[in-house]
């Protein structure tokens, strides 16, 4: 594999988990990527169908992935499998609104309750896990958006909720892409084949 900026930074967060699980440097090296670099477009794929994933690097610590959102696909609301998450905005702007699910009195139903709603611009950098909330990303502004995700540990399925009922279901995450080839069919038994030794 080409060395690029990418995987200069890739390598950089890999010793940054090595000496702190919890990543207290990941924004800003995300920032410092974006501010600095190009190399991701090539790696950006996009579909009228949904939002795609498209992974750039994968290891036991962390995955990265490069999130390409035409206007109007929004993500579903959902959780990180208690997982951390960044989210750096490559490109456009986000939209980032929380959910948290109380247990109503009423016969022990969940109902979702919004919470706040937070705009980040290029450049800008999120964090959530499952202990601050459940999200839905959607792009702002009506323009197209990209954005580079670090899931720690990688993320293979997630919940997703009905925004009325607040009825989960468990769904896998595939890729679109990997490193800006196509793939067909995700089996995150061969992607983390392909990235074993990486
Ligand atoms: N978790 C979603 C994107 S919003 S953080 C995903 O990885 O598809
Ligand atoms: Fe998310």
């Amino acid at each position: 594999m080409t060395q690029r900026p990418i995987d200069d930074l890739c390598a950089v967060l890999k010793t940054e988990f090595e000496q702190d699980p919890r990543g207290k440097a990941v924004p800003a090296l995300l920032a410092a990527y974006q501010a600095e670099h190009q190399d991701w477009r090539d790696w950006v794929l996009w579909s009228d169908a949904c939002y795609t994933r498209n992974l750039v690097a994968r290891c036991d610590a962390f995955e990265l992935l490069l999130l390409a959102w035409s206007p109007e696909q929004k993500s579903p609301i959902h959780d990180h499998s208690d997982q951390n998450c960044w989210m750096a905005v490559m490109e456009g702007q986000l939209e980032e609104v929380h959910y948290t699910l109380p247990t109503s009195a009423e016969n022990g139903a969940s109902v979702l309750q919004q919470g706040r709603s937070k705009c980040f611009d290029e450049g800008g950098v999120a964090f959530i896990d499952d202990s601050i909330a459940y999200h839905l990303i959607q792009p702002a502004g009506g323009a197209r958006a990209v954005s580079l995700h670090l899931y720690a540990n990688p993320i293979d399925t997630c919940r997703i909720f009905c925004p009325d009922t607040g009825k989960a279901e468990d769904i896998p995450l595939g890729y679109h892409s990997v490193r800006g080839e196509l793939v067909e069919a995700h089996s995150p038994e061969a992607i983390r084949e392909r990235f074993s030794n990486s």
